[in-house]
């Protein structure tokens, strides 16, 4: 209990006074802190004895922002630009001592004091953009004035967060310290007193607002960014701060903040912030429950999804054993990751000598008895059922007592595997997605006998490695893949009715996915699908013939589309248009024109049908947990929300509806609406409400 409120203490320390605020977890600047702050400076600022004022937070974090569950809510006085216009009146010097995460309006708290003194790890960002909204409280005005309009606009496009030494290099921060930072801010307070510095305000530098290079820098960070609000509201804010005086930039800043946080892309984006975290929480996994402690990992086949699997560990510091069947694959699955790494290292995103330290912890091994001490395993072999089932047994008896033991699959029956040890409890699948190190998504497949420590252990070690864990359950293709199915089915049968592959990826590129299905398809490798549909006595006739034809992909320069040599672009095939068209006639198909809406619902419908039926099977526990799959493993837009968030925009009954129509029109019953769809749409009701 602080001394001015529940959230806020004030004391004295000498000439200094010290705010503390404390609001776990991780102290967002919501109504009672932002009071309490505003009584603390007005106390600061009457007592006459108080020379500097020090504003740190208890806890893990500075301010992590604003109270993201307030917006949409009626303002309450006082708001954060009131905290920032009372720090800013301070006729003494306001010292913010950060640590933990300095983000978003807790960033522009500190950004609006005189200095900013940080503890070693901090890491200081804007990260508004990510969710649909600008920085709305002056820092798309200060940020430019304290480090140039085009560091600062990286930093607010990306959203992206630096590291304190960055910070204390660009000018950001004044001092970092590894001792106390409590106690180094009262230190630098009084340094400034004693010293008679100027306090000079962020808002009154102009030395640094030049905006040479500034549009390049807008065109290069947005390019990809097309369809989404915020971004653009970004570059807008931070021109602004160039070329109008600050209190106008504020201004109108506050307003394009208004606009966004009332509009649809930030509520879709803030419902996939708040689905991601509760995607970590098992709704029947009590958060009593600990995770096992993971001090080492191993992976088994070294391919390039189990090296992927091996970087993530030693991303995370975790030492990792890398188990291959001979000392020629160990070595190309070894040199496959370093090759990873030098490309980032060149690309900047990695320091040599931490590419170093990384790559020691992977240590590759030809004997499987090297995993016997490892506190997880994770097998990546061949997605073959009898190959997997042989690892297994021989992990049962190899592994140690209580390890995790993992499948990495994407559509076996991680039960069926469960079922070659003796000891199932332990056994759950990860489906990792390509490239392991890079994608977010983790599904983690729970079987029948998985127990719930096991699920807390691969939910908590999932977090770690810095991806976004989602528990599903036992299926073919589990959540991910089930629905894509969907989309691949329609894929086809559009093609077959008259729709071009140009036109397909089109219509959903436009919808915000980053490629369409067909690009998708080329990228992943057309012949993996042709295989599995092999062995699972399935036809596809198009993407069939196409593999037939020699078309895998852009592996062979070839697939829906055709790519010159070195090259990723998609360039339309007339071959495949004349083999689509081929195929049509041969099925006495009468083509004709598909408009790019027809196509988007085809696309798009029948998945979200297929959800229905997954969330009525309990195979994902929460309509959110799909969403956060759908962003982060396919590239569905995040400003849409995710799958199941759309339709509940679109409306279940008109979805009913849709589907109805184009079941009719004899496309396939799996088009019919799932009972769950019907029943939900009866009572007027979304699948989140
Ligand atoms: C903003 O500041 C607008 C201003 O420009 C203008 C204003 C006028 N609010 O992620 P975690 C909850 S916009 C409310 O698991 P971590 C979170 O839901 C904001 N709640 O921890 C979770 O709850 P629960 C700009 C928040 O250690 C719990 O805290 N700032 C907020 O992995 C723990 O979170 C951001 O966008 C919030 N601001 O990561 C930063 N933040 O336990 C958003 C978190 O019930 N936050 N929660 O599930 C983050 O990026 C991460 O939470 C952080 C910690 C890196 C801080």
């Amino acid at each position: 209990m602080g001394s001015i409120n529940a959230s806020v203490d004030f004391r004295r320390d000498g000439e200094t006074a010290v705010v503390i605020v404390d609001n776990p977890p991780v102290n967002a600047l919501k109504h009672e802190v932002r009071a309490g702050l505003v009584e603390a400076l007005r106390r600061g600022h009457d007592d006459t004895a108080v020379k500097g004022i020090v504003i740190a937070c208890a806890g893990r974090t500075f301010f992590a922002g604003a109270e993201i569950t307030e917006f949409g809510k009626p303002p309450q006085a006082p708001s954060l630009h009131d905290v920032i216009a009372a720090i800013e009146a301070m006729q003494k010097p306001v010292v913010a001592a950060l640590h933990g995460t300095a983000l978003g309006g807790g960033f522009e708290l500190a950004l609006a004091c005189h200095f900013r003194v940080a503890a070693s790890g901090t890491r200081v960002g804007l990260p508004e953009v990510k969710l649909g909204l600008l920085p709305g409280a002056g820092g798309t005005q200060r940020l430019p004035r304290l480090i140039g309009p085009e560091k600062a606009l990286k930093m607010i496009v990306t959203g992206d967060p630096i590291g304190a030494p960055e910070a204390l290099s660009a000018g950001i921060v004044d001092e970092i310290t590894e001792g106390d930072l409590t106690n180094a801010a009262i230190s630098f307070a009084r340094r400034v007193i004693a010293e008679g510095r100027p306090l000079t305000l962020v808002r009154d530098r102009d030395d640094k607002l030049i905006g040479e290079g500034f549009a390049d820098a807008a065109e290069e960070l947005t390019r990809r960014l097309r369809g989404r609000e915020a971004p653009a509201a970004c570059v807008e804010a931070v021109r602004n701060a160039i070329v109008l005086p600050f209190e106008e930039g504020l201004k109108r800043e506050s307003e394009l903040f208004r606009r966004l946080v009332a509009g649809d892309q930030s509520k879709a984006q803030r419902h996939i912030f708040f689905a991601e975290r509760e995607a970590a929480k098992i709704p029947d996994v009590p958060g009593a429950i600990k995770p096992r402690p993971i001090a080492s990992a191993a992976v088994i086949g070294a391919g390039t999804m189990g090296g992927g699997i091996a970087m993530c560990f030693a991303n995370a510091g975790i030492p990792v054993t890398l188990v291959e069947t001979s000392r020629d694959l160990l070595r190309k699955g070894l040199d496959r990751v370093t090759t990873n790494y030098r490309t980032t290292v060149s690309r900047g995103g990695l320091a040599a000598d931490e590419m170093e330290r990384r790559v020691g912890l992977i240590n590759g091994v030809t004997e499987l008895d090297a995993v016997g001490t490892a506190d997880v395993v994770v097998e990546a072999v061949f997605e073959e059922m009898d190959v997997k089932k042989r690892v297994f047994a021989d992990l049962d008896r190899i592994a140690k007592p209580a390890a995790l033991l993992a499948t990495n699959t994407s559509t076996l029956d991680v039960n069926e595997i469960a079922l070659a040890t003796v000891r199932p409890q332990d056994v759950l699948g990860t489906h990792f997605f390509s490239p392991a190190n890079v994608m977010r998504l983790l599904e983690i497949v729970r079987g029948a006998q998985t127990s719930l420590d096991a699920l807390a252990t691969a939910v908590a070690l999932g977090r770690r490695l810095g991806k976004v864990p989602v528990t599903v359950g036992v299926c073919y293709g589990f959540v991910g893949n089930r629905m894509l199915a969907r989309r691949s089915v329609e894929t086809e049968r559009l093609l077959l009715e008259g729709a071009l592959p140009q036109e397909i990826d089109a219509a959903i590129a436009r919808f915000g996915f980053p490629m369409g299905p067909c690009g998708m398809m080329d990228l992943a490798g057309l012949d993996v699908g042709w295989r599995i549909r092999q062995g699972r006595g399935e036809r596809a006739v198009i993407e069939d013939a196409l593999c037939e034809a020699g078309h895998y992909g852009q592996k062979t320069g070839r697939g829906y589309f055709r790519y010159e040599a070195g090259s990723r672009t998609p360039i339309p095939d007339p071959e495949v248009e004349k083999l689509i068209l081929e195929t049509s006639s041969r099925l006495g198909i009468n083509r004709r024109p598909i408009g790019e809406e027809e196509i988007v619902e085809r696309m798009i419908l029948p998945m979200i049908n297929e959800g229905a039926r997954i969330l009525e099977e309990g195979i994902a526990a929460r309509p959110g947990d799909i969403d956060v799959i759908w962003v982060y493993g396919y590239g569905w837009p995040v400003w849409r929300g995710g799958p199941m968030y759309y339709a509940d925009q679109l409306g279940l009954a008109h979805i009913r509806d849709r589907l109805t129509y184009y079941a009719d029109q004899s496309r396939g019953e799996t088009l019919r609406p799932a009972p769950l769809l019907q029943r939900l749409a009866g009572q007027g009701r979304g699948f989140g409400s």
